[in-house]
This record gives structure tokens, sequence and C-alpha cells, in this order.
């Protein structure tokens, strides 16, 4: 057993008390009410989800383990010659809940050393599938397609299937993913984007310093990678990635089928497919609004409301449960301003310019509950200064990222042995009973 699962063991020992206690002394106690509203829109804040990986304030933004982005950052250990923690030591922070010694880093490294070779089939199968699919089709396929070495369901096919232990396989799957998915990522970049110039693992390198060495990157582009995964990982469990991953093991289907289903929701334009909207947005305000001039702020301003009067959303701005500037925003503009030749560049300015505009804007148009940016209207910059210019891919980034999260979340999943997951519907003209009753009778 390595020793980072060494350590969940008992961290899940521990804790299994505190989950049976609740559910046997304290199940009906009621801790939230649901109105109409809520049942129409989307179950919009109604607490009915369980982790402890991350929490998300509306004001304050994330927190990771109970740590604040900057706090998290400054706890990690480092990566070689970088003020950024590696991604490895992330993932033990996440799955644990503690800061890791460099040993028990080092540890985590060398274990996804022996996990992140990627069986040829999968590239077989990414290299059969149409050229012009979208990269986050390929990574949903990629992830399907290993599926059938899933050891969480060998172990339940095998007759030999426990509660108790199952997380353990549901571990090794985890593992697998997060070590294997920057692998598979890089191989759809170059398959689609740098005709098929593919490059090896270099086995001395952490996650992060790989995935940039893999896709061809410059040096500098490795913290890029560190900074862009960590903040990507997790955003507790309502969002849609994380929803239906949570969703779909809870059936008891492996982590291959249930982060494919999360990579599908983590597609939609509404989620995480927003950072590739942000650019395909500013490209086409430049192409019609500046032609030949400078961007300004009236530019942007008419820019934005011309988007809103054509009934769609402004990409980037907005967020289900924030309600002021998301951090990740914050954190990566810091990195942009600290960047020389990044704090100057001329996209990174007109990001800036709708950060100062937008929220106004939107704030007048009245519709939005949180007029301020998330995390994909600045992510997009960032690649593009460094030569990732095919948004498209932008979305398979925060995809590896997310693998973090999700993955961390479903292991302790099966470790506290939490439900299948199956909400109550009803009808519209129940719903309308009840508003004509003033509320559904609760006996
Ligand atoms: N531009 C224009 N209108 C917006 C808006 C935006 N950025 N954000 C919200 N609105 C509108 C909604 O469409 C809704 O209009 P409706 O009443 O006509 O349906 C109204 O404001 C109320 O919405 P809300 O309660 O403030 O937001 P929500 O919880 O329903 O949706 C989100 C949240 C993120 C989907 C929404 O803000 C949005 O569409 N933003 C743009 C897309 C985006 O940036 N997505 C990325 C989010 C982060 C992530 O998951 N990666």
């Amino acid at each position: 057993m390595s020793k980072l699962k060494e350590i969940l063991s008992k961290k899940i020992e521990d804790h299994r008390p505190r989950t049976t206690r609740l559910v046997k002394e304290f199940g009906k106690v009621k801790i939230d009410e649901v109105t109409i509203d809520q049942c129409i829109g989307g179950a919009r804040d109604i607490r009915s989800l369980v982790t402890d990986i991350s929490y998300l304030d509306p004001q304050e933004g994330i927190r990771f383990r109970g740590k604040t982005i900057p706090e998290t950052f400054a706890a990690l250990p480092k990566a070689n010659g970088s003020k950024y923690p590696t991604v490895e030591a992330f993932w033990f922070f996440l799955l644990t809940g503690d800061v890791p010694t460099q040993k028990q880093v080092d540890d985590v490294a060398a274990e996804w050393k022996t996990r992140q070779v990627v069986p040829t089939y999968v590239f077989d199968a990414i290299r059969a599938l149409p050229r012009d699919s979208h990269p986050m089709v390929m990574l949903s396929v990629a992830l399907l397609t290993l599926q059938k070495d899933s050891k969480f369901a060998a172990f339940y096919g095998s007759g030999k299937f426990n509660k108790m232990t199952a997380w353990e396989s549901v571990y090794e799957d985890a593992s697998d993913i997060v070590a294997r998915i920057p692998v598979i990522a890089a191989f759809i970049y170059n398959l689609k984007f740098r005709g098929d110039k593919q490059i090896a693992i270099d086995p001395k390198l952490d996650m992060g310093a790989n995935f940039a060495h893999m896709i061809g990157q410059k040096e500098e582009y490795k913290d890029v990678a560190r900074m862009y995964f960590i903040l990507h990982s997790d955003h507790e469990s309502g969002n849609v990635s994380a929803h239906a991953t949570h969703l779909v093991h809870s059936a008891l289907s492996d982590p291959y089928y249930a982060y494919s289903a999360g990579i599908n929701g983590l597609a939609g334009p509404l989620h995480g497919l927003a950072n590739q909207e942000v650019l395909d947005w500013t490209m086409q305000f430049q192409e019609k609004y500046c032609k030949g001039v400078e961007p300004t702020k009236e530019l942007v301003t008419k820019a934005l409301w011309d988007t809103l009067n054509a009934g769609q959303v402004i990409p980037g701005y907005g967020h289900a449960v924030l309600r002021k500037t998301d951090p990740r925003y914050m954190s990566q503009r810091e990195f942009c301003l600290n960047t020389p030749g990044l704090k100057d560049d001329p996209l990174f300015k007109l990001v800036s310019m709708i950060f100062e505009v937008a929220p106004g804007v939107l704030t007048e148009h009245g519709k939005t509950k949180n007029p301020w940016p998330n995390v994909d209207a600045q992510s997009g910059v960032i690649q593009w200064y460094y030569g990732l210019k095919e948004w498209d891919f932008y979305t398979v980034l925060f995809g590896v990222g997310r693998a973090l999260g999700c993955m961390a979340n479903i292991t302790w999943d099966r470790g506290l042995g939490y439900a299948i997951e199956r909400p109550k519907s009803v009808t519209t003209a129940m719903l309308e009973k009840w508003a004509a009753e003033g509320g559904r009778k609760l006996s």
C-alpha cells in the first residue's frame, strides 16, 4: 500500500464514526427548506451535499481544506526553483487535509510515475475519432476507453465486494486518472494542434512541469500549469462537473464512467467552456469594434450592451454561488501582473478593461445576482500569451485540474459510504396546488 493510501486509510477510519453518528443520532434534524423557486431554478443553494475537501463562501470564495488560495500556495512545499507548489503536494493535501512534508510529496511523485503511462489503446481510440471532434470529446472518450481496466469495476465484479474497503479500489482508479490525465491532454493537444508531434514523458519532472514539457512549452509555463491545475481543482460539490461525477459514482459506476460524465458537464458553455467563450468574445470584439483603433472603455461598454441586448450572457462573469470577484480570477490576475511581458500584453490589458467596465454594465442590466468575474474571465489570456491560441483546448486544461477535486471527492464518498443519489421530483400541478395552499403541508 502506498504511503498516501496508508494515511488516507487511517483518516477515513477516524472520520467514519462522525458520519455514522450524524445519521443515527441526528438524522432528522432540519438544515434547510426548499422553495418553488429553488425547485424550478436548478436546486440553487439547497444544502444537500457533504464534502470536507473544499468550501465555497459566497463572499470570500473557495477554501481548499480550510485554506484560502494564498494560504494554500504559501503552505504547500514548492516545486524545485518555483514559487508554486507541485500538483503532487496539492493532491496529498486535498485527499488528507494535511500539509505534506517534502518526503511525502516525493512519495506521491514516485507513485504517480508508476501510474502515468497511458496504454496505447487509448491513443488509438482518440486517433480513431474524427480529427475535428472537440478536444473535450476526445478527453471523455479517452476516460471511457480506460474503463475496461478499472480496479473498482474489477473489485465489484469479483464477488468479494465489501462496502468498507471499496474506497481502496476507487483510490487506485482515482490515482491512475490524476496521474494519466495530463499525459492524455498533452496527446490531444499535440494531435490536434501540433501536427501530431508527440513528446515522451520526462520522468524527472513533476506533473505540471511534465505537462509543459509534453506540449513543447517553455520553462515559465511550468508554473502556469501548476497554478492552473490547482486553481481549477475543486469548487465544492454542487457545480456541474463535480456533481455529475459524484452522482454517477453514487450508482457505483467506477471513476472512469463518473469522471467522463463530469467532463461532459464541464464542456457546457455555462460551466467550463466559458473560458473558451471568453476568448471567442474578446477576439470578436477586437474584430468588430476595434478595426484600426485601440480598444477603449466606451467601445467595451458598447460591446457588452450589444451582447446583453442580443440575449446572450457575458462569458466569464456571474456565478451561481459567488457574490464577489472570484479569488481564482484574482490569483491569475496577480500572476499576470507579476510576469514581465504579460502585464503589458494587449490582451491582458483588454481583459483588465473589461474587468473595470463589465460589473457596472451587468449591475445596470439588473439580471445577474453577481456582476463580478469568475475564474474563466482570466485564464484564457495566460494561455494565449504562452502561445496556446487554440481556445477550444482550454476546457481540457480545466478538466485536468478538476480531476483532482472530483477524484479526491469520490474516494471519500466511497470511504464514508455515501448513498446512491436520488432526489424526489414533483409535478407542476403539485407545485400549483402547494402554491395555492401557501406551502406544502408537512406532517
Ligand atoms: N451575462 C448576462 N446575464 C447573466 C450573466 C452574465 N454573465 N450571469 C447571469 N446572468 C443572467 C442569467 O442568465 C439569468 O437570466 P434569466 O433570469 O433571464 O434566466 C439571471 O442573470 C440570473 O442569473 P444568476 O442567478 O445571477 O446566475 P445563475 O446562478 O443562474 O447562473 C452562471 C450562473 C455562471 C451560469 C451565469 O452567471 C452565466 O451564465 N455566466 C456566464 C457564463 C460563465 O461565465 N460561466 C462560467 C461559470 C464558472 C464555471 O463554472 N466555470
